[in-house]
Parts: structure tokens; C-alpha cells; sequence
């Protein structure tokens, strides 16, 4: 049983002003800050397994898990002590080393679409990357994603569907200048459709098509079934690059990620989160041929400076042999089973309509009454009633992502007593709605 006291965030608070002094909006990534479910982040001091402990001493079964990385929960014993040994060895070279080949090879075990792989510093890089390449190998310069897919913060990715739907889009963030979104095209998860018009209407000016084939940046939104193979088909019939971002997905809906749970072979794929095992990380690869183009081999330059440094290595790869064990999946499934029928349970006693969706160890509990299939029906959900319930959980110690639409984590430490007190908790949190 979690026994946590009456929460008290008087410190956090504190914190948070003096932070909002420093840092834009207090934080150093906008999620963080809580403006979706209103109220003061926890600040946290340490983390331990499934649990946060934040500096005003409360305790909290956390599902947030870094947004992803921490499959295994915080602080893995055997994480620590490789990450403890490289720290002694010295933590930045700017030279080649064995950890950056090994765990370069374990991912091309894991993902036998993947040819080749380069290591980056994040997701957005290594998606911004992975575009580079396509652009640089088909000589095309036309991207098409999904609404509501994210794929990190790289200027024409902040893209929005515009006017001219299916030929370019429109700048989603201010800052984007109109010509970098103009050559993003930005249509509706799941509908083949209007990907086949699209397609069909701008191929010859398409170099790639990037999804999230779960989408983790809407919640938890699965593909329609067909939907993934007929991007695939109609990407294979006019010869364009899919490029699956598996940063949330890889080593999380199976060790060899979506493309293994769907059986769809992606030209490239990027990866990020977990196989740094908490440490900033993110990984693009895909065909030969493509790869190829990439500096110093090719003509399509990208660099990094801490890009395959020896900490975040020594912790994917440790992170990485404790994921490939025999029935790791199966123990987290189990997990992630029990508590979405928990939850489920506890939402229909508490008489409260939702629609929970999930993959392997990510999953989403909306709060709307229809489907949800894409970003569209997404946004149907009462994000109010959603903030109380974020609330009535946090109270009751339980950590889940402050937004509407964002997945959450099950790990390999979260324990049958956790899920047992999450369930508790939802119930009540559920019928003080
Ligand atoms: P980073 O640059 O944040 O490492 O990765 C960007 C990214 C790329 N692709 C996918 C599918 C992603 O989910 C992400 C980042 N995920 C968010 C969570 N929804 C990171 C959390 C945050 O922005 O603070």
C-alpha cells in the first residue's frame, strides 16, 4: 500500500515560483508545467523503482516513467553500477569507442529493417535526421505525418494541416517560417483514404511519409486495422520512404517495437528513450542505401557532439540485455493487462464513462464517451474532467501525465501491490467526478 500524507507541495511551490523566474515557465520541457491540469508540479528529489519522491516528502506511484525511458523503473541496481563504473572511465571523449559499436549492433539484432544505425542526442534530432536523409536520398522534399503525431520540435515538423490540406501545411508553432511548412504535408491518423489521395495527387514530390505507428503524442491511439500495411503498400507502389518513429514504441510494445508487433518493414526507422536507459539519447537507421547518405560517407551532414557518449551507451545497453531476457515482455504485459482491467473495473463502478486504449506498456484513459481513432475524436475528450481526475489521483499518490494526451508507462518494478493501490485510488478519484 502507497501511504502517502495529505499532499503538501509547499516547497515545490516555492521552488516553482523561483524557477518560473529562470527557466520559461519553470521548467525545461512544457509538459512539465502543468498548464493542461492547472496546479504545482511536484518537484522531484529521487526516484526509486515505480516510485518518485518529491521534496515535500510525498510519495508517488509514477506512470510517467520519463515519458518512456523507464521501462525497467528508476535506478536499476545493475544501471547504476555500469553507469557508475563509466563514470570513472571519464563521460565525453569525441572518439569512437566499443560501447557506441555494441549497442549499435544490439538495436540492428532487435530491428532487422535497420541496415545501419546513428546515434543522436534525441528524438527530435534523430527524426529530424531521418528526414534529412530521405530528402537527401530521393531528391524530394515533400514530408507527409499525422495530425497529432509528434515527432520532436524540429522546425518543419510544427506543422499543421493548411488550407491546401493535401499539399502543405501550415506553421504550428510560431517561430516556423511559412516556406519551412509548406513542404509539410499533414493529414489524419488512420484514414487510408485521404493517404491514398495525398499520395496519389503529390508522389512525385513526396521524399517520405513519418508516423507514429501507435500514436503516443494523442495518448494512445492504435492504427485502424489495414491501415499500417496500406501505408506501407501505397509508400512501396510510388517508392516512398516510411520512416517509422519508434521513439516511444521501440523496446515498449516488443523489444523489436511496433514494426515487429505489426509485422511492417519500414525503410528507416528512429528510435530514442529507452535505449538510453534515462540518459539523452535518440538513434535513426534504416536501408543501406539511405544510410549511405549520411556524413562522413555521404553528402547529408549531421553531427553531435555527445552524440553515442559513453554514459548513455553503458545505460542502453544495460537497459537493452535486461529488456532481451526471455519473458520480459510477457512479465510486462501481464503487468499492463492487470491494471487497464483494474482500471476499467473501477471506471464502471464508479458509473464513469471512458474509453482506455493500449500497446504493450502504453496506454491512455480518455475521458469522452466515442472512440477515439485520431486526433480529431481525441480532442472530443472533457480534458476538464480529466484534469479533476489527474488531480484526485496525484492526491492520492499517483503520478500519471498531467495532459490529456499523453500515454502512460507501466514497468518492470511497478508491482501488484502498486497496480492494486492505482485501481483504489481511481475508483475514488473516479466518483468524486
Ligand atoms: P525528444 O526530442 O523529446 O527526445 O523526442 C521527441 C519525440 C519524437 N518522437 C516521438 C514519438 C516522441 O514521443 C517524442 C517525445 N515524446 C514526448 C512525450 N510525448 C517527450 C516529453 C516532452 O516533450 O517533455
Amino acid at each position: 500500500m502507497v501511504i502517502h500524507k495529505p499532499i503538501d507541495l509547499t516547497r515545490s511551490k516555492l521552488l516553482f515560483n523561483r524557477a518560473r523566474r529562470l527557466i520559461p515557465g519553470g521548467v525545461n520541457s512544457p509538459v512539465r508545467a502543468f498548464k493542461a491540469v492547472g496546479g504545482v508540479p511536484p518537484f522531484i528529489k529521487r526516484a526509486k523503482g515505480s516510485k518518485l519522491y518529491d521534496i515535500d516528502g510525498n510519495e508517488y506511484i509514477d506512470y510517467v516513467l520519463s515519458w518512456g525511458p523507464m521501462i525497467l523503473g528508476h535506478a536499476h541496481p545493475k544501471v547504476v553500477s555500469v553507469l557508475k563504473k563509466a563514470v570513472e572511465n571519464g563521460t565525453s571523449y569525441g572518439a569512437p569507442t566499443p560501447s557506441e559499436v555494441e549497442l549499435a549492433s544490439m538495436i540492428l539484432k532487435a530491428y532487422p529493417s535497420m541496415d545501419m544505425v546513428r546515434m543522436v542526442n534525441s528524438g527530435t534530432e534523430a527524426a529530424m535526421s531521418a528526414i534529412r536523409a530521405a530528402r537527401g536520398f530521393t531528391r524530394r522534399d515533400k514530408v507527409v505525418k499525422f495530425e497529432g503525431c509528434y515527432h520532436g520540435h524540429a522546425d518543419g515538423l510544427l506543422v499543421k494541416a493548411g488550407s491546401g490540406a493535401l499539399t502543405f501545411g501550415i506553421p504550428d508553432s510560431s517561430g516556423v517560417p511559412k516556406d519551412y511548412a509548406r513542404n509539410t504535408i499533414t493529414i489524419p491518423f488512420n484514414d487510408i483514404g485521404i493517404l491514398k489521395k495525398t499520395i496519389e495527387k503529390e508522389y512525385k514530390n513526396i521524399a517520405c511519409i513519418i508516423v507514429e505507428p501507435v500514436v503516443g503524442n494523442i495518448g494512445c491511439v492504435l492504427p485502424r486495422r489495414g491501415f499500417l500495411e496500406g501505408l506501407r503498400n501505397l509508400t512501396n507502389k510510388y517508392d516512398i520512404i516510411l520512416i517509422f518513429d519508434e521513439v516511444l514504441t521501440g523496446f515498449r510494445v516488443a523489444y523489436g517495437g511496433a514494426q515487429k508487433a505489426f509485422g511492417i518493414v519500414p525503410d528507416m526507422t528512429c528510435l530514442g528513450k529507452v535505449i538510453g536507459g534515462g540518459l539523452p539519447v535518440g538513434a535513426y537507421g534504416g536501408r543501406k542505401e539511405i544510410m549511405a547518405m549520411v556524413a562522413p560517407e555521404g553528402p547529408v551532414y549531421q553531427a553531435g557532439t555527445l552524440s553515442g557518449n559513453p554514459l548513455a551507451m553503458a545505460a542502453g545497453i544495460e537497459t537493452l540485455k535486461i529488456l532481451s531476457k526471455k519473458d520480459t515482455y510477457k512479465i510486462l504485459d501481464d503487468k499492463a493487462e492487470a491494471l487497464e482491467n483494474g482500471l476499467r473495473d473501477a471506471s464502471a463502478r464508479a458509473d464513469v464513462n471512458v474509453r482506455f486504449y493500449r500497446a504493450g506498456t502504453m496506454f491512455c484513459t480518455y475521458f469522452t464517451d466515442d472512440d477515439v481513432f485520431d486526433y480529431a475524436t481525441a480532442k472530443r475528450s472533457d480534458t476538464k474532467k480529466f484534469a479533476r481526475f489527474f488531480h484526485g489521483m496525484l492526491r492520492r499518490g499517483i503520478n500519471l501525465a498531467p495532459s490529456q494526451f499523453e500515454a502512460g508507462f507501466i514497468s518492470l518494478a511497478h508491482t501488484q501491490s502498486d497496480i492494486k493501490a492505482t485501481v483504489k485510488a481511481a475508483y475514488e478519484a473516479f466518483k468524486e467526478l
